[in-house]
């Protein structure tokens, strides 16, 4: 199964930036991946990548004491687990433009490192799993899952966020293993109807190496309150997003950059208190 072995049992937000090491670590794909890539290839990559460091150095004069703490910093990074939070959050938005520049339909952006495969099914309508007791703002999300060619598409929507206090199931201990984590798989007319909460404006992790880099660069560490998607279709190309709710302060200086115009929800207030907002998903077919 999906469930992490060793979640830390301390309440800390870096232990959430270790467990996507963990979970990283269970799918295989990636590390052979690594095999495959062609020596002209990473020829390339590497020789670049590597002179723009060069150019940095020379042009700002890096010293022996800063290189050292480069490699200080760089080991402890992997000792933390933080890899996939320090990528997913500093250098995924741009893999994701090149990967989508091409598509007509729906906008998209970055993962992040909280994903896990095989959420529990809850058909085209129904309640994201939650606890009794789940605070927050209840959300009613009515959608369609169209292609670009206006067909309606029986796809799913795998949605998951964090919780109203900013934390994400199978990352940070205590909270039920598929807490607000649900595929909703809309019928022939591609409709779906989701049940769920506000999550909370989220703080990437302070305790950790990447909360280092943000306090000694002077940055912040806050993400947009945010869901994610993964919307698939037979035949078209899966859909990765994240939605975002307006008036965030958050939407105009993103630590991830992974925040488009096109993502911003318009909630509607209900009388009974919760929120109303339509989305919907247009995919590109795949080519070939
Ligand atoms: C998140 O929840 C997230 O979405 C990203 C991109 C990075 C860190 C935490
Ligand atoms: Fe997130």
């Amino acid at each position: 199964m999906t469930t992490i072995e060793n979640p830390t049992d301390v309440a800390t937000a870096a232990a959430s930036g270790a467990s996507a090491t963990a979970r990283f670590h269970t799918d295989k794909s990636p590390f052979e991946a690594v095999k495959d890539t062609p020596k002209e290839r990473v020829n390339v990559l590497a020789r670049e990548v590597l002179a723009a460091v060069h150019d940095t150095i020379r042009r700002h004069r890096v010293t022996y004491d800063e290189y050292n703490a480069l490699k200080a910093w760089l080991i402890n990074v992997g000792a933390d687990g933080e890899w996939p939070l320090f990528l997913d959050v500093w250098v995924e938005h741009v893999v994701e433009d090149v990967a989508t520049d091409h598509r007509e339909g729906n906008k998209g952006t970055i993962e992040g490192p909280y994903y896990v495969p095989g959420s529990p099914e809850r058909g085209a309508r129904g309640a994201i799993p939650m606890r009794d007791d789940e605070k927050g703002t209840r959300l009613l999300w009515e959608g369609t899952i169209t292609s670009t060619e206006g067909t309606p598409l029986p796809g799913s929507v795998e949605l998951w966020h964090a919780d109203s206090e900013g934390f994400y199931s199978q990352f940070a201990p205590n909270l039920p293993e598929w807490n607000l984590r649900g595929t909703f798989t809309a019928g022939p007319d591609g409709a779906f109807e989701i049940t769920t909460v506000r999550p909370a404006p989220y703080q990437i992790p302070t305790d950790g190496s990447c909360g280092k880099l943000i306090a000694a660069a002077g940055w912040h560490a806050w993400r947009p309150a945010h869901l994610h998607v993964k919307v698939s279709a037979p035949g078209h190309e899966q859909l990765t997003a994240q939605l975002y709710f307006p008036g965030d302060p958050h939407n105009d200086d993103d630590i991830a950059d992974a925040v488009k115009p096109e993502l911003v929800l318009d909630p509607q207030p209900m009388s009974d208190g919760s929120q109303k907002i339509v989305y919907d998903f247009v995919l590109d077919p795949e080519k070939g």
